[in-house]
């Protein structure tokens, strides 16, 4: 049994049990202990910002029934083939000057095919020559893709496990668990930084969001970076009309990655639009130190950039700046 005390000693691997024990801990118990793990390996009042492009939009191939960009579902996104450089350029710029010091492109394939990839790559250098931490998502990748992109200069791959293994089926069929952490390996093989995380209020049970995090945690090394989304339920999407999840148990989610993630930066995600400041407060009580910065996510909506300033001056909360930001979760 891990010890549930601090200071956090983790030998074995994360039982799905044990991650259950602390999901079932008495609310402000469980906060403390998030909290005195947050301090051991973090300034407490200080975040770190990313914000995202969509840099190919809608019509793929997958069948993630969270999804408004998979072409099956009906959800009013309109397509959009690989955005120019100009255009990736101008927001990076725009990001960095707003303060964020991550800057990940997303693309809604499958994977990328070579042809794909190469403009990718020149995009990925001239983000970084801004001074910009790079990251991607571009789906599954294929061997030798990983090494492509870390040549090019990229510091994070994002690649999520979405949920527990014993939930994934109900979510996506056109892509197994397997295939992955394949494409995790292929991304630690290459010496990339990890950013792998997963999406809660999709109708899983408890025990599945203790799934989804034993898993993240028994990843080895851990990822330096763990994306917890709140289920945007998007119209058209097989899952839109999922009741959403009791607020305070998104905080538990993000206070038990806390704990088992020690040392990773843990991203509160996606869903913040719809998320109430104070929600948001106990969330960065709760362990997280990374959003998403930016009007947009990919394709659905972020609190603005002066809203959020406000509610990180409100906290006293100040940004991560650019350098030095890899040191922290990379001890
Ligand atoms: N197409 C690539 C892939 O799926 O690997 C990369 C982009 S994909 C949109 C990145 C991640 O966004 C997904 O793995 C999922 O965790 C998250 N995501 C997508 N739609 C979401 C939604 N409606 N709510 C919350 N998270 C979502
Ligand atoms: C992640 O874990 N969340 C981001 C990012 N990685 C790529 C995406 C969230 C998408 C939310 C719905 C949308 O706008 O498409
Ligand atoms: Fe495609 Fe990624 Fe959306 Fe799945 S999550 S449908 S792979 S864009």
């Amino acid at each position: 049994m891990n010890d549930l005390t601090y200071p956090p000693i983790k030998q074995a691997a994360w039982r799905v049990a044990e991650v259950e024990a602390l999901f079932a801990l008495p609310f402000n118990d469980l906060i403390f202990r998030a909290q005195q793990v947050h301090r051991a390996f973090f300034d407490a009042n200080r975040i770190q910002l990313s914000t995202l492009l969509s840099i190919k939009t809608g019509g793929c191939s997958e069948d993630c029934g969270y999804c408004p960009q998979a072409a099956r579902y009906d959800t009013g996104v309109e397509n959009q083939g690989l955005l120019p450089m100009t255009e990736v350029l101008d927001a990076a710029r725009a990001a960095k000057a707003a303060g964020a010091t991550r800057f990940c492109m997303g693309a809604a394939w499958r994977g990328p095919k070579q042809r794909d990839l190469d403009p990718v790559l020149d995009m990925v250098r001239e983000v970084k020559a801004l001074g910009l931490e790079t990251c991607a998502t571009l789906g599954m990748l294929r061997d030798g893709q990983a090494e492509q992109l870390k040549a090019a200069g990229l510091d994070y791959y994002n690649h999520n496990l979405d949920t527990a293994p014993e939930f994934y089926g109900e979510v996506i069929t056109t892509r197994t668990y397997q295939d992955r952490l394949e494409t995790l390996d292929r991304v630690r093989g290459a010496d990339l930084h990890v950013c792998c995380g997963g999406i809660v209020g999709m109708g899983e049970s408890r025990t599945q969001r203790a799934g989804l995090i034993a898993q993240l945690g028994n990843l080895d090394p851990q990822p330096e970076s763990v994306p917890i989304n709140m289920l945007v339920r998007v119209e058209g999407t097989p899952l839109e009309e999922t009741e959403a999840l009791d607020p305070l148990e998104f905080v538990r989610t993000i206070a038990v990655a806390r704990i088992v993630l020690s040392k990773s930066n843990v991203r509160l995600s996606a869903g913040r639009g719809q998320m109430a400041e104070s929600v948001q407060a106990l969330c960065f009580l709760a362990g997280a130190n990374s959003i998403f910065y930016g009007e947009k996510l990919l394709v659905t909506g972020n609190p603005d950039v002066a809203r959020d300033r406000a509610l990180l001056d409100k906290l006293g909360i100040k940004a991560q700046e650019a350098e030095g930001s890899l040191g922290a979760c990379r001890t």
